[in-house]
Parts: structure tokens; sequence; C-alpha cells
């Protein structure tokens, strides 16, 4: 009954909501006045809901949905679909009715992104079985780093209540093809496995199924000591895998089609098999095998690491790659794209290509945890695609996106890291389409396909990222972050007793000779985890991109790059273009009004504001930090300081997960 009031409420709110801008129906804001016939034989929740959404929104010719098991649909597989036009008339086929439904979104993209839809031949297939977001979602309603307010699941509420938003979420990833969705952190609490929590997570499960999206959960490897109150989880324990068994066929009797385990085991102080003195492919298979019977699978991460003389960019594949072919086949390892952690540019982590006996998949974070949270304006694609640039999307299993979505009106705090949701589910169905394509399908169904908003403002998200870049760390700098946050710089951070590896000065190595962390044959040697071909350009100071130049060597100050600037000057004007770069967003933003409605105007040139000013602060941070070693002059032509660097040692943001200041407890200088 409760439910039923909500849904109510919820289609309403599609129709009620037409006008209203505050970014709330992210990209799927196509307006109501359809008049289309639609045909299908079949009647099903899901075939309904394609109906539905044509219905209101599809202004074209007449379309059918027909289920079809030929051969060319096996060949595309249960998600995959075909948009043919027949005389005067639209044709949507596929295996399934969840195949239907993401044919029936893709037609309406076509529509709202003006492509001539007079002879379509349309055949899709998505890369990935397996397109999955993770919530960093805590039971207390946190979310790990993320920045766009509370958890969107209110687990008080659940089972009874059910907000109108989990609907609404379910479309939103079915429109681009997300198919799972791992609920909880991976830091994750026990009790999620608790009686009392399978019934919430049933009833989120029951809400996203007709939209094909699957849930998964994040598990505690203790769990058996923690809820089964049994005196190890060591995973050759029989009691132990019991007691998982018996877990999962309860899982499976509330949720016949539940997903599987995410893992994060033996990594910043979670348990895990190594507690016993067992592998992770011995923990990962144990959970595999009560999984197996199901069809659900284990995606293990590798995000592994501890304090040792090691270069912790290394630990990771030392660990795992030896592993390789020992994991069950339900088994996904789960390796964040780079080998230290998300940063705003890193290599892609060398365990890519060197488990070729092991299902991988990637994590991507689409939280701008290093990228300025929901403050900044940093579209991620280029990112992702510098990714694929290296790794072979065939090379895949599976993808995974660490969400960025919260209880914000607008789900993701700023308006344009709803584009980066979306980039995450548009590239997991299809890693080849272009940083600039999916700019522009996001922007013209976000805001208008008004080439005088369209042309700029794709240019801004394109050049985004490495803008953010270059105010933040260029030239292969990582990890100067503030002490917990992660949000502004902090390079001289020294807290005592703290773990080496969490500490700037271990990524950043500054000294009177130079910067850089030395990863090359004479250092660390990090390199010779890469393919030669590779591990030989890199590991050469003269052959290195300057991309990655301080992430894999120790650079003098005085040392001559391609453009003739030495390091010195080099770093200097990367600060200062990145300044100039968000300058120029914020100018080419403040000339937009004209095309979009004042609320998301208002928004995006607030946070335009703070981000410009978090640039200042990170320009002057770092290069006032640094001249401390270099003892050299700043190039004349670059934007004098606006901080003294002691003035910013005393900065300590007052942040919260929910909400952070920026720059603006600073004194403001623009
Ligand atoms: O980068 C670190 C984050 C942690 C996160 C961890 C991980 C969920 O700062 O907040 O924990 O990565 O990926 O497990």
């Amino acid at each position: 009954m409760i439910r039923n009031l909500f849904l109510g409420l919820l289609f309403c709110g599609w129709t009620l909501g037409a006008s209203a801008e505050d970014g709330s129906r992210l990209w799927l804001r196509q307006d109501t006045t359809a008049s289309a016939t639609i045909d299908c034989l079949l009647h099903s929740q899901t075939l309904n809901i394609a109906q539905r959404e044509l219905n209101r929104s599809w202004k074209g010719v007449p379309v059918t949905l027909q289920l079809c098991a030929d051969k060319e649909h096996l060949a595309l597989g249960k998600d995959g679909y075909t948009i043919r036009t027949d005389k005067n008339h639209i044709v949507i086929g596929s295996l399934s009715e969840t195949g239907l439904l993401y044919a029936a979104y893709h037609l309406i993209r076509l529509q709202e992104t003006d492509i001539d839809l007079g002879h379509l031949d349309i055949k899709e297939k998505p890369a990935y079985e397996y397109r999955i977001l993770n919530h960093w979602d805590n039971l207390d309603g946190t979310i790990e780093r993320g920045y766009a307010g509370h958890s969107l699941w209110k687990w008080e509420e659940l089972p009874d209540v059910l907000s109108p938003r989990y609907e609404a979420y379910a479309r939103a990833n079915a429109s681009i093809g997300i198919n799972g969705t791992v609920l909880n952190n991976v830091n994750a609490s026990p009790e999620i496995l608790s009686d009392a929590y399978l019934l919430k997570v049933k009833a989120l499960a029951d809400v996203f199924r007709p939209y094909g999206l699957k849930v998964y959960l994040s598990v505690n490897f203790a769990s058996p000591m923690v809820l089964g109150k049994l005196a190890t989880a060591d995973p050759l324990n029989t009691e132990v895998s019991e007691w998982w068994k018996k877990k999962v066929y309860e899982i499976y009797s509330q949720i016949p089609d539940f997903g599987g385990f995410l893992v994060k085991a033996n990594s910043e102080g979670q348990p895990g098999p190594c507690d016993y003195h067992r592998t992770h492919a011995e923990g990962a298979n144990m959970l595999a095998e009560a999984l197996k019977p199901y069809g659900g699978i284990v995606m293990w991460r590798a995000f592994v690491y501890s304090p040792s003389d090691n270069d912790r960019a290394k630990q990771a594949y030392l660990e795992f790659q030896p592993l390789d072919g020992k994991f069950l086949d339900n088994v996904i390892v789960q390796v964040k794209n780079g080998p230290i952690d998300f940063q705003p540019r890193e290599p892609y982590s060398p365990l890519f290509g060197a488990m070729k006996h092991t299902p991988l998949m990637a994590e991507f974070q689409v939280t701008q945890e290093y990228l300025g949270h929901s403050n900044h304006l940093a579209y991620l694609a280029p990112m992702w695609k510098e990714f694929f640039r290296y790794v072979d999307p065939d090379m895949l299993r599976a993808v995974a996106g660490v969400t960025n979505i919260g209880d914000d009106v607008n789900w993701c705090g700023h308006d344009f890291a709803q584009a980066n949701w979306y980039t995450f589910g548009r590239l997991a169905w299809n890693p080849r389409l272009s940083s600039e394509e999916i700019a522009d399908e996001w922007l013209k169904q976000t805001f208008t396909s008004n080439k005088d908003f369209l042309v700029p403002m794709r240019e801004v998200m394109l050049e985004s990222r490495e803008a953010v870049v270059n105010y933040m760390m260029p030239l292969g700098l990582h990890h100067i972050f503030a002490w917990g946050h992660h949000y502004g710089p902090e390079p001289w951070c020294e807290i005592e007793g703290a773990r080496p590896d969490w500490l700037p000065s271990y990524y950043h190595r500054a000294d009177s000779e130079g910067l850089g962390f030395d990863r090359s044959g004479t250092g660390s040697n990090a390199v010779s985890q890469y393919p030669d071909s590779l591990a030989n350009i890199w590991g050469t100071l003269d052959t290195c991109p300057e991309e990655f130049l301080l992430w894999f060597h120790h650079v003098p100050w005085t040392y001559k790059l391609k453009d003739g600037y030495t390091l010195w000057e080099e770093l200097c004007y990367k600060y200062d273009t990145g300044l100039k770069e968000v300058r120029r967003f914020r100018d080419t933003w403040n000339q937009m009004r004209p095309y979009i409605d004042t609320e998301r105007y208002e928004a995006v040139a607030k946070r335009l504001d703070i981000q410009v000013n978090d640039a200042v602060w990170w320009k002057d941070a770092c290069l006032l930090y640094f001249q401390s070693f270099s003892k050299m002059k700043f190039p004349k032509d670059i934007e004098k300081a606006t901080f003294r660097l002691k003035e910013l040692k005393k900065v300590h943001l007052p942040i919260t997960n929910f909400e952070c200041p920026g720059a603006d407890i600073l004194p403001r200088k623009e």
C-alpha cells in the first residue's frame, strides 16, 4: 500500500517535475508530449516500463517491441538488441526484456540528441556482462568519499517505506545500461548480512529488478565470527565455509537473482584470509564455492598495500600476480585503474596484462575523492579513455565504478558530476565511445542542443580533467593531498607516528636535488612490472612521457624538458596554466546564462568560483613549498602568489563528507 502510494507519487513527479530544473531529472528530461503508437504483444513489468517510456517520450513513427530468439539476437546476448526502420515503422528486437528496455532508452536518446531517425539499422551488444556501481555507503547513512549528501538508502525506513528515488535510481541506471549495484561500503559492516538487513536489501532488489539492475553486497570477511559467533573466519575451516553456504542460501531464498559479493580483504585494516596465513585466492574461492550453485560471483579487490620497505605502487602486483590462474571461474579480481589510488593521473596498474589466466575487472572512481570532490568541474571520460589506451577493453571481464550518488536533489552535488555517472555507464557498455561523443550526448540531454552552448561547454568538459592535473599534480606528481580529506594541498604534511605511505613526502620526495619518485631501475624499479616495451620507455628519463615524469623519476630541478624549460620552470608553468584554464572555464560558463535555467546556472557558477579559488590555493601551496627545495626564482610571466606559505600551512579544512567549503575559508581574493 505504502509502496503503491510512493510509486504513484513518483510518476506524478515525472510529470510535475517537467518545468523544475533542480537537476533531479538528470539526463532524462524529455518532455511528455509524445503521441506515437507503441506495440508490444507481451506484458511484464519490464516491458511495461519500456512501453511507458516510449509512450511518454517517443515522437516518431510507430514502434514495435519484439522478443527475438533468432541467430542474430542470440549472438547479441541477453542485453543486446537491434533497432531497425522497416518502411514507416521501427522494430526493436532482443533476446530479453531488459534488452528491449535498453533499446527503448537508446531510441529516446537518439531523438533527444538530434540523430537522423530516418533509416535506423542499429545492432548493440554491451562490451561487458557486468556493469556495476559500487556504493561506499555505510549503514548509518554516511558515505565514505561521498560528496552529494547522505546515502540514498534509507535503511531505517526500509523495508516498509520505499523512497520514490529508488525507482528513479534504477531507471537512470537502466537508461545507460548499468546492470548491477553494490549497495554498501567495501569497508563493510557484518550487519549487512543480518536477517533484518537482508529484508531491507530484498526490498531494494524488488524495486530494481524490472529495470534489469541486480543487487550485490560488500561483505566483511570476519562475518562468521561477528554474526555467527564462530571462533575463526579461516577460509579453510569447514564450519566457516558452511556458515557462508548457509548465509548464501538465505540470501538467494529471498533474492533469487542476487548478484554476489564484493570483498576488500587484508587492506587498510580489513580482515581477510591472510590473517590465517591463507592466500587471497583461498579466501575468494571459499566464497565463490558458496555462490556458484546460484550463479553468483565474487569480486575480490586487489587494492592491498602495507607499510613495508616496498614501494606501495608495486605491492598489489607482488601479492596478486603469483596467484594468477588460482581463482575459481566465478571470481573476478577487481583492480583499481592505477597502481596507487585514483589519483588525478596515474599510469595503468601493471596487474592488467600480468594475470592472463584470471578474469579481471577495472575499478574506476566516479566520486571525485582526489579531483575536488563535488566542488570541481572535472569530466572524467578522458581519464578513463587514457586507461583504455593502454589496457585493451577486451582483456577485461567487467567494470566497476565507485559512485558519486547521494541524496542531494541533483544526485551528485555538482551538476556536471552527473556527467561522470552517465559516462561510466556509457563506457561500461561501450569502452570505444569517445569522450567527445559522450560529452555531446550528455550535454544535449542534460542542458540543450543549442550550438552556442554545446560547443564551448564540450570544450570545457574535455579540457577539465587536464586542468585539474595541472593545478593539482602535474608532470606525474601524486598524492600530495591534505591528510584525511584528500581535498586541498598539503605537500608538507608530517604527522608523528603516521604510516609513511600515507604522507605526501613519501610520494613527491622533494629535496635540494630535485623532485619525484624514482621507480626506474635505479630506484624501486616498479617500472619493471610493466611489459618491456613500456618499461624501457618509461624507465628512461629522456624517453619517459612528461605526464609520468615524476611518477617514475627523481628529476633534478635544472633538468631540461622538451620545450627547453627546466623542471622547475615547467612545474611553475603547469600550475599557472591550470589556474588560467579554470578561470577560462568560469568565463565561458558566465556566458551560458541565456541558454539554460537560472537554478542550474547559478549552482554551477557558484562551484566554479570555488574551483578558481582552490586552483589559486593549489598553485600557491605547491609552488611555494617546492620552491623551498629548488631555491629557484619563479618565472616572471606567471601569476604572482596570492598567499604566503606560512598562512597556507595553517589551513585546516573543517571538512565533512557532505560539504566542503573549499578555499572559501581562505581570505577570498577574487
Ligand atoms: O583511497 C582509499 C580511500 C578509502 C577507501 C579505499 C578503498 C573505501 O581513501 O576511503 O576505502 O581507498 O578503495 O578501499
